[in-house]
């Protein structure tokens, strides 16, 4: 008998660093906004966000008054599960980018090596890399190790041989794919990823950005891993159509792995994987 398919984790990333509130209004970039956008999305069957914050000028920042804030307030209006972007924008100071963690979320995410980032770089130095993730620890803060390239998945071996599991026990991984400059937002990068996984690793999704979005949901699901979608990655729904709302974008893919016989994950079921329980 074949074992029924696996409740699918979707994640929302509805803000992001890089795309400007006076390009895209109804990119959330107040906490008021965040709050109601993250309400829509767990209604609309997301289970954990994927937090990078604004200031009064709808500028990102790391504010550590600010992002304690928000995740009590997340904590407050939602259950979802809380994971605070430790990547920022390209131009945060790698101190500033290990204090994100004194705001105690749920979960943070970390990024396995530097990246060309469109014309910029994104830079994760493996002292740094080493220094989060034991912090992390510490902290008792799951990470979702985010995987640009392939050369971030043999990193990932290499720091989970050096410094054991993650708190929680659980390794849960996100490709994010099609960056310029990154692995491309196809298939055929997505079944080399996911192959060379070190075997610790529990769980996967996968978010593509941009055009790649459709690709590589589509990808993600053939290969029963889980899903992150949000206006951080893409701002279209169609050629040219804009993203009307984060939410949107959460219906499309749990409609998506409706036809793929996946049900919604709940929030208490996206700790269970994550390792939340054990907190
Ligand atoms: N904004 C990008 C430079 C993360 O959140 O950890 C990094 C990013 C990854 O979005
Ligand atoms: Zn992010």
């Amino acid at each position: 008998m074949r074992a029924m398919p696996e409740p699918l984790l979707v994640t929302v990333a509805p803000t992001g660093a890089e795309t400007a509130k006076e390009d895209c209004p109804q990119l959330p970039t107040t906490l008021e906004e965040l709050v109601s956008t993250a309400r829509a999305c767990e209604v609309a069957g997301a289970a954990m966000v994927h937090v990078h914050i604004r200031d009064g000028e709808h500028r990102p920042t790391l504010d550590l008054g600010r992002l304690t804030e928000t995740v009590a307030a997340l904590r407050e209006s939602t259950d979802l599960v809380v994971q605070l972007s430790t990547g920022g924008s390209v131009h945060d100071p790698l101190d500033n980018r290990l204090r994100v963690l004194d705001a105690a979320p749920d979960s943070c995410s970390l990024t396995m090596g530097t990246t060309n980032f469109g014309d910029d770089v994104f830079s994760n130095p493996w002292p740094f890399i080493c220094e989060l993730y034991q912090l992390s620890q510490e902290r008792e803060v799951v990470p979702e190790f985010e995987l640009f390239d392939l050369g971030h998945v043999a990193s990932l071996q290499r720091l989970l041989d050096r410094y054991g599991l993650p708190y929680g026990g659980k390794v849960h991984v996100d490709f994010v794919m099609g960056v310029p400059g990154g692995m491309p937002g196809t298939a055929a990068a997505l079944v080399a990823g996911v192959a060379a996984l070190p075997e610790q690793v529990t769980s996967w999704s996968a978010t593509g950005i941009g055009r790649t979005t459709l690709p590589v949901m589509l990808a993600s699901l053939a290969q029963g891993g889980h899903l992150r979608v949000g206006m951080e990655d893409v701002l279209t729904i169609s050629k040219g159509v804009p993203v009307d709302s984060n939410a949107q974008l959460v219906e499309r893919a749990i409609e998506a792995g409706r036809l793929a016989q996946r049900t919604p994950m709940t929030t208490g079921e996206a700790r269970a994987l994550l390792g939340l329980n054990a907190a």
